[in-house]
């Protein structure tokens, strides 16, 4: 589409300090400049009563970025971190990329072997976790040689904060290269396997910019912060833009709807997941009055239905703003603060975001042509960590990344997605790789082989479910194949239902026909 890709060539990014290293170039410093004057204002407020300032925040980060360098870690050191969400974990990430060392948080579901994998893989030199689970970190850190094994609990408690009390709190931010790793996100990969997806400082720091003005972002602004921490979305998006913009958050550790209508009054700025939207509209007390302070909603992470927009809209007058990103990419695309927004579409790439949509031999699809949506931009990321391989084949030759959805333009130049090339389901906002759901139903000793699709479900708009065939002479049942599962990943990917077939049923090639599942048992 010529008009997104003018707009992507023409957009204005401003690239802190060249590639060289400087202070002003960490993500920190770019959040920071966005900090009040007056530091003794409400950065932070939880729900049991307590407010951090932003000297709070300055001084509490400074101290633990103090601990970090004084555990002397190598330099790009990971910390990777797998704690229930608390301003302290924030306040974690934050001195990471103080300290110039690269955040790996992890979500707060996974299991040992998901652990496992991660850590070995990722080779941090520091682990941070919930003192509720050292018991059984402590070892796979162990195993792995990871240097340092530390505790953060949701209620401040843990050997982290402790070590870091006696600190000093000053601390001089380290200077970074714009390109220098701030972070790494696992995303599941098509091939069982996660892959981290390697994040800089100016990828993201362009990006939380970029969203900080399309967003209009104001003085005065309030974010109900309800989203968790260890992904693009309430770490990246939701945190960057209040932290810029030097807006106070109402800290929720969670998503309750009842909790977000008692404390939506007070806000401007809401973030969610279309499940979250959905769950919103389930209440009866969620109206226009509830909303009466809020000038943006913000949905992302999987598709929000057009009637959940429409719905949304009549009840409370506000019309959602739907946009969309990749842990690879951060944002790409939304839709417009001031034009229309349009339900069903993802809006228009963001600027400096070079987004198009191609066929199978690559060429640019006209308008209401279906392709592969491709993006290039300072907010792509530079590869998959230690997987060179993969990193070659997600790229075009001219440097575009294959997002693996498809999508189309309409006249107007907005973009919807239409499907995934992934063999992907995102459920409730969360992405689960059936693959990898495969490879641990398929080890069960009962079973013979497995597939697993998603349905369509009210909530988490698309449902993990399995299709299973027991091993000759071998008796299988729901309830058992949930039960094998549970505790071994992450309950979320666990499936809600589990069908036992006779056959998959293939075709000529022998590929089983998902799509023939996805019928007979999506209804
Ligand atoms: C919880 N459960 C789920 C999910 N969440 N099952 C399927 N899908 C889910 N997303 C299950 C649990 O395993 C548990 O099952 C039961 O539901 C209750 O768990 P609980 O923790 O109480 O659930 P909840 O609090 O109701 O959580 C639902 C939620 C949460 C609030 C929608 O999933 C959530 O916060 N989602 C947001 C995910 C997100 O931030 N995505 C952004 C990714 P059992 O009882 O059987 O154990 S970033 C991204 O995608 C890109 C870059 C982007 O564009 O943003
Ligand atoms: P993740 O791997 O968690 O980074 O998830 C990224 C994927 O989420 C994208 O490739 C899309 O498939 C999906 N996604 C994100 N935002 C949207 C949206 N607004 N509509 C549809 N899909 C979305």
């Amino acid at each position: 589409m010529t008009n997104a890709r003018n707009r992507g060539r023409s957009g204005r990014i401003d690239v802190v300090g060249g590639s060289r290293a400087s202070v002003e170039a960490n993500l920190y410093s770019v959040l920071a400049s966005g900090f009040p004057a007056d530091r003794s204002g409400c950065c932070i407020e939880t729900l049991d009563g307590l407010y951090y300032t932003w000297d709070d925040i300055d001084r509490a980060s400074a101290k633990l970025a103090n601990l970090l360098a004084d555990l002397r870690l190598p330099a790009g050191a990971r910390v990777a971190v797998q704690v229930e969400k608390s301003p302290e974990a924030l306040l974690l990430y934050l001195a990471t990329l103080r300290a110039g060392y690269v955040y790996l948080p992890l979500n707060t579901a996974y299991q040992q072997s998901e652990i496992d994998y991660f850590i070995g893989n990722a080779e941090p030199s520091l682990v941070v976790c919930s003192p509720a689970s050292l018991a059984w970190i402590a070892p796979i850190a162990a195993r792995h040689k990871v240097a340092h094994v530390m505790t953060l609990g949701e209620d401040r408690s843990g050997t982290l904060l402790a070590a870091a009390a006696g600190m000093s709190d000053r601390f001089r931010t380290v200077a970074r290269r714009p390109d220098d790793l701030a972070a790494i996100l696992y995303t599941s990969g098509t091939t069982g396997r996660s892959k981290g997806a390697m994040l800089s400082h100016d990828n993201l720091g362009s990006n939380a910019r970029v969203l900080h003005q399309y967003w209009r972002w104001r003085r005065g602004d309030v974010l109900l912060h309800a989203l968790p921490i260890f992904h693009v979305h309430g770490l990246f998006v939701a945190s960057h833009g209040a932290l810029l913009n030097g807006s106070k958050m109402i800290w929720l550790p969670r998503f309750d709807a009842a909790a977000v209508i008692r404390h939506l009054p007070r806000a401007s700025v809401f973030m969610g997941v279309p499940t979250m939207y959905v769950r919103l509209l389930d209440d009866p007390a969620f109206d226009g009055n509830a909303c009466r302070n809020m000038r943006l909603f913000v949905s992302g992470s999987a598709p929000l239905l057009p009637d959940t927009f429409r719905q949304f809209e009549s009840r409370t007058g506000m019309r959602i703003l739907e946009r969309y990103g990749m842990s690879e990419t951060v944002m790409l695309t939304s839709n417009p603060y001031d034009g229309n927004r349009m339900p069903g579409t993802v809006g228009l790439p963001l600027p400096g975001v070079d987004a198009r949509v191609v066929d199978d031999s690559g060429r640019e699809c006209a308008s209401g042509g279906i392709g592969a949506i491709q993006v290039r931009g300072p907010n792509v990321f530079s590869g998959y960590w230690r997987m060179p391989e993969k990193t070659r084949e997600e790229f075009t030759a001219d440097g575009y990344f294959k997002t693996g959805d498809m999508g189309k333009w309409d006249a107007n130049g907005y973009l919807s997605i239409v499907g995934r090339g992934k063999d992907l389901i995102i459920t409730g906002g969360y992405n689960v790789y059936p693959k990898e759901i495969e490879s641990y139903i398929d080890e069960l000793p009962e079973v013979f082989e497995s597939a697993v699709i998603g349905v369509p479900h009210r909530d988490f708009g698309e449902a993990v479910t399995a299709v299973v065939v027991a091993k000759p002479g071998l008796r299988i049942d729901e309830a058992g194949i949930v039960a094998a599962l549970k505790g071994r990943i992450a309950s979320f990917k666990v499936p809600k239902r589990v069908h036992v077939v006779d056959e998959l049923p293939r075709n000529q090639m022998g590929k089983v026909q998902k799509n023939l599942l996805r019928e007979r048992f999506g209804g």
